[in-house]
């Protein structure tokens, strides 16, 4: 007998299925979700977000531009501009320095930009550009006092080894002499205790703990100790925010936006996904929360669309900067439809809003967290 079409085409699906498990789309990564390989930029799926440390090979990837390769033996990593002596350092001389471990939630800006309505161009993250890891290695303090950098400069520019390409332009940030002393922004060696992997900026790469994920510069091969902020595409348009919330859908007002520093207070649903069909029987929910340079002081969850909540049980983490699990034992009393929903609240007295602010580039996604369940009488 012949194989029906549909079949036929179930049998293609199984197998490309099967070889995507075999060879992960990316060396060193398991199976991720791909929104591009060239670049890469890999978002973490639920499962993988259930864990204190997110591992090396779950962490998503974002980069802009053709990944550099750079060999460690020959990176060399400048300090210039407003310092007293300019320096060229090797990796040796930065292990040289006291190490400074910091636990710290790495969240790319656009994280939930799938999630705005109307809708918005740029990659159509959900919840999985985030992740948590322990980061090592010297203070950008501690480099910045070997060249002598002018604690009066304003402005440390940071250049990666990544250039531009076609109409993008090369990545370069800068950042406030305030947060660049800051005792936890660190150039980070190693990543949950491995030498930091080369996809996540190896050998060396920023770490702004709190701050949006565009300031984390990977590759890091200059610090420039400078008076104004740099005036690049990274830093201007790109990667800045409505300083008053703008009306649903309109064009971005250039003079009346500001670059993003600390990061919102959030919470995101793992368990369940959207649509899920589970059983009449307890049930646990689960999900993470963090709120940039803020901690979560706790986490409330709703079974019933909103109407009663309750609060949600906390991992013992209680850090600045690193996100905390939660959990939320759930007794469903019958059969039906249900809206989970999830809510955290910070040291700073902020509460995640219903409605995310809109904005032109469908940044920092942080409404109340939700996923409809399907509760199925037991068999
Ligand atoms: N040099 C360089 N650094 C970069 C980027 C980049 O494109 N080039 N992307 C930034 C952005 S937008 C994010 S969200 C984080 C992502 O870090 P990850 O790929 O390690 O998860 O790196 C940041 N650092
Ligand atoms: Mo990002």
């Amino acid at each position: 007998m012949t194989q029906t079409r549909r079949e036929l085409l179930a049998g293609l699906a199984a197998l490309t299925a099967a070889r995507a498990q075999d060879a992960p789309a990316v060396a060193g990564k398991r199976p991720l979700i791909l929104h591009s390989d060239r670049p890469e930029d890999l978002e973490t799926p639920n499962e993988d977000l259930e864990t204190w440390i997110t591992p090396n090979d779950a962490f998503f990837v974002r980069q802009h531009l053709p990944r550099p390769t750079v060999d460690p033996a020959t990176w060399r990593l400048t300090v210039s501009g407003l310092v007293a002596k300019p320096l060229t350092l090797t990796l040796d001389d930065l292990r040289r320095l006291p190490p400074q471990r910091v636990a710290a939630t790495l969240e790319c800006t656009g994280n939930g930009r799938d999630f705005y309505r109307p809708r918005v161009p740029g990659i159509q993250w959900k919840r999985g550009a985030i992740g948590n890891a322990e980061w090592t290695g010297p203070r950008l303090a501690d480099v910045l006092q070997l060249a002598g950098a002018k604690s009066d400069a304003p402005y440390i520019e940071t250049d990666g080894a990544d250039t531009g390409v076609a109409k993008t332009p090369d990545f370069i940030r800068s950042m406030p002499m305030r947060k660049a002393l800051d005792a936890s922004t660190i150039v980070a060696l190693e990543m949950n205790g491995e030498p930091l992997p080369a996809i996540h900026g190896g050998p060396a790469r920023l770490i702004v703990p709190g701050w949006d994920g565009t300031s984390w510069v990977k590759w890091v091969v200059r610090f420039t100790a400078s008076a104004e902020p740099n005036r690049g595409f990274f830093m201007n348009p790109a990667y800045r925010y409505p300083k008053y919330a703008l009306v649903p859908g309109s064009p971005p007002v250039p003079a009346e936006l500001e670059v993003i520093e600390g990061m919102p207070v959030k919470s995101s649903i793992t368990t369940p996904t959207d649509q899920q069909r589970i059983p009449l029987a307890p049930f646990t929910i689960r999900g993470f929360a963090w709120a940039g340079e803020e901690r979560i002081v706790r986490v409330d969850v709703s079974t019933d669309g909103g109407s009663r909540w309750a609060a949600a049980d906390l991992s013992p983490q209680d850090l600045r900067f690193a996100w905390r699990l939660w959990t939320y034992r759930w007794t469903p009393q019958q059969p039906g439809y249900y809206t989970v929903m999830s809510r955290s609240s910070d040291s700073a007295g902020r509460v995640q809003p219903i409605v995310a602010a809109w904005n032109p580039s469908g940044y920092l996604w942080n409404s109340i967290d939700r996923a409809g369940v399907i509760v199925e009488k037991s068999a």
